[in-house]
């Protein structure tokens, strides 16, 4: 058993419910519109976002069932969480996503950018129908965060003069926006202090960024079997994140293969290299255990 399955299996059940529930949750009418989004969820990923929803409605009402409210929540999390990696996998002409081919590669770019539209519509109709105006201004600005989140990225693509604050400020933008405003969020539908709603809050931003620095260092260290898509794919397509920004700072020779966009042969696996070589990945390890520990105090 894996540290996340561990931590999940209070809500394994559940989140085996939500799986089920967003399948059915699918109400696009068109059959091309309906076979994009059920493809997206018969393909589920970890199921982070939704599971640390279900885990706060345990622990802040902990002689109660979940609620249905609190389920519905942990859907919209997913739903628009699975929004995002469409479109992200269309800016980023990613073939691959949770080992199976992405929207846009089984379908074409129209579908997949209109498959997430609706989703995103859906997942705001659904939270509407929470009637809790608190939780729908929550939800709403991470739509708008992931959008300032992936503009940031596409801007700063390639940006060796990038600094490891403005990485964090994208990160929080693209995952821990929505990691930080659905705790607070799931701890407001358990009707917590505005206190606890506040360290809620705190709790989401920490993890969700430690989650992200995690992500970055297993695109150097992972494979595709373990990441369902190519390793260094981050690096590849210009988006530099925290192993490539502390390598740039011990390594200047890499600044010279970035800037060349990894246009010549090879270039790419002497970059990673480098990367693997430094102290790097251990720094950035050491940036997420920082952010793991705020998470928790
Ligand atoms: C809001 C209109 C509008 C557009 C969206 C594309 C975009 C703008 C935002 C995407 C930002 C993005 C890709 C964030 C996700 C980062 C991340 C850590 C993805 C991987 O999450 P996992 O590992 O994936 O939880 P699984 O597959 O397990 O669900």
């Amino acid at each position: 058993m894996t540290s996340s399955t561990l931590l999940f299996s209070p809500v394994e059940t559940d989140l085996q419910l939500l799986t089920d529930n967003l399948k059915q949750l699918v109400g696009a009418r068109h059959p091309i519109l309906y076979a994009a989004a059920e493809h997206l969820f018969s393909v589920h990923g970890k199921r982070v976002r939704p599971a640390i929803v279900l885990l706060i409605s345990r622990t802040t009402m902990p002689n109660q069932e979940i609620t249905p409210k609190h389920r519905r929540l942990a859907e919209i999390t997913e739903m628009i969480h699975t929004a995002s990696l469409v479109h992200d996998d269309v800016v980023d002409e990613s073939e691959l996503r949770r080992g199976s081919p992405t929207v846009h590669s089984l379908f074409n770019n129209r579908i997949a950018v209109l498959a997430g539209d609706f989703l995103f519509a859906q997942s705001s109709w659904y939270l509407a129908n929470l009637d809790n105006l608190e939780v729908v201004k929550l939800l709403s600005k991470v739509i708008m965060d992931l959008a300032e989140g992936e503009i940031q990225q596409g801007l700063n693509r390639f940006d060796t003069g990038m600094s490891i604050n403005a990485y964090l400020e994208k990160s929080y933008y693209k995952t821990a926006s929505l990691v930080a405003n659905s705790s607070k969020a799931a701890g407001l539908l358990s009707g917590v202090s505005a206190e606890l709603a506040e360290d809620l809050y705190s709790y989401g931003q920490n993890l969700g960024l430690a989650f992200q620095i995690v992500d970055d260092i297993l695109d150097f260290t992972g494979s595709t079997e373990t990441l369902g898509k190519p390793a260094a794919s981050d690096l590849k397509s210009g988006n530099l994140t925290a192993p490539t920004l502390y390598t740039l700072e011990e390594t200047p020779y890499l600044e010279t293969l970035i800037e060349r966009e990894f246009a010549q042969e090879g270039d790419l696996e002497q970059a990673i290299t480098l990367i693997k070589e430094s102290s790097a990945i251990e720094r950035s390890r050491e940036l997420a255990a920082y952010h793991a520990k705020l998470a928790v105090e």
